[in-house]
């Protein structure tokens, strides 16, 4: 280890995003500091292959007990570590959730974020540390304009989205009134083989590969008819790097620039398993059945939002010429490496089950 090597601190690192920007991260030579919350279960699965023991020498990967509600952890961390660069990826981020939890959500995605930033004021290092946010495509919610790009009206549509646009524009006013390099990278939906299982492309490769080794009866789903912007989040935290390094700080959509229902992406998932579903009926009464007739898709109503986002689609020719960022997984690649994914682990199910093993997992 130099003096040489940037520091990072990710929050959030045991998510999605955080488990591929720490590996991104190390890779560059940074050393990565992540903040995880406590838990009673472990929640480090995603980065446990980063993770060495703390005795070793040259380490470069650390994780700090924190939380997004807690001022106090994460003024201490900041002030432990000094980061550099500092990445806000931690939130509660299922926006049916968010329903749920309309307060908590807005404790830690909206709040959080002022935490952060004060924090780097009070310790004076708002001119060292760089601060990016991870900003959404929800804010464009109730859609203005298609399709959307920097400059596209925000109409957010759940507290989720609420929550996210207060962080959006606190990031936005700390970068003007203390000239901290803050920005936002406005991302529209990234997947792989570890997004979270309540998802819905992962919980739909997931299903459809235990439907296929028998495993699973039916796959419950809500609004067949939403219209994503789909890319992977290995290339899309590439970007989140890129943010940091230019010259000034700036605001950057980032999505594939291609659409695909809900429905649409349940048939590549199901020819990628070679399965053939054939439809019928419409909005709550609609049904997917395989090629022998037997169902395996059904509408549960209990997966509508009170409000919903119809539509979203990206337009990231900022990014494109600004940071000469291109996405390298198509929307094809990416459905089939989650599939492979979910079908290995089916298929080590399975065998848990053939040795006379129950298994037993709550399907959400
Ligand atoms: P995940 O849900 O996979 O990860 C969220 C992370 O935040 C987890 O590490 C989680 O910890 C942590 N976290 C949640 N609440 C707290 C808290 N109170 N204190 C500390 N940590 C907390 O999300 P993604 O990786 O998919 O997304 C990363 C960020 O990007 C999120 O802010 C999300 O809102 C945003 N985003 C995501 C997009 C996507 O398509 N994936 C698109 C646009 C924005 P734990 O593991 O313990 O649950
Ligand atoms: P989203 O992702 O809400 O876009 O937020 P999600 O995968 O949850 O939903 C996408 C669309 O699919 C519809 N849908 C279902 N969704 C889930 N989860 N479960 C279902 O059974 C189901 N059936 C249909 C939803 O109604 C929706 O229209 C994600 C999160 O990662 C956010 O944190 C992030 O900000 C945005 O992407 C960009």
């Amino acid at each position: 280890m130099n003096k040489e090597n940037k520091v990072a601190l990710i929050t959030g690192v045991t998510g999605q995003d955080g488990a591929y920007l720490a590996e991104f991260l190390l890779e560059k030579g940074y050393i990565v500091h992540g903040i995880k919350r406590r838990t009673s279960l472990f929640n480090t699965d995603r980065i446990d292959h980063l993770y060495r023991d703390q005795h070793e020498k040259s380490l470069r990967f650390f994780l700090h007990h924190g939380d997004m509600t807690d001022s106090s952890s994460l003024t201490r961390i900041i002030q432990k570590t000094q980061p550099d660069e500092i990445y806000n990826l931690a939130a509660q981020s299922h926006v049916a959730v968010s329903f749920e939890e309309p307060e908590y959500t807005a404790n830690s995605d909206a709040l959080g974020a002022l935490r952060i930033l004060e924090a780097l004021r009070i310790l004076g290092m708002e001119k060292k540390t760089r601060y990016y946010q991870a900003s959404t495509s929800e804010l464009y919610g109730l859609v203005q304009e298609i399709p959307q790009k920097e400059t596209t009206p925000f109409y957010p549509r759940s507290p989720y989205a609420v929550a996210k646009l207060y962080a959006y524009w606190i990031t936005v006013n700390y970068r003007e009134a203390y000239g901290m390099y803050a920005c936002n990278g406005i991302l529209f939906n990234h997947e792989s083989p570890i997004r979270g299982e309540t998802f819905v492309t992962r919980k739909i490769t997931r299903a459809l590969a235990r439907i296929k080794l028998g495993l699973q009866d039916c796959l419950y789903l809500g609004n067949l008819d939403a219209k994503r912007d789909w890319g992977h989040a290995r290339d899309y935290v590439e970007m989140q790097w890129l943010m940091l390094q230019q010259e000034q700080p700036e605001d950057f959509v980032i999505a594939s620039g291609v659409q695909y229902s809900v429905r649409d992406f349940v048939n590549a998932a199901a020819s990628e398993l070679g399965m053939n579903i054939s439809w019928s009926g419409q909005g709550v009464m609609e049904k997917g059945y395989d090629e022998n007739g037997k169902l395996i898709v059904e509408v549960d109503p209990r997966y509508f939002r009170p409000t919903e986002v119809e539509t979203l689609l990206g337009d990231a020719t900022k990014a494109k010429t600004k940071l000469a960022w291109q996405p390298k997984t198509s929307f094809q690649e990416l459905v089939s490496e989650m599939v492979i994914e979910d079908l290995k682990a089916a298929e080590r199910d399975e065998l848990v089950k053939a040795h006379g093993f129950k298994y037993m997992r709550y399907n959400e």
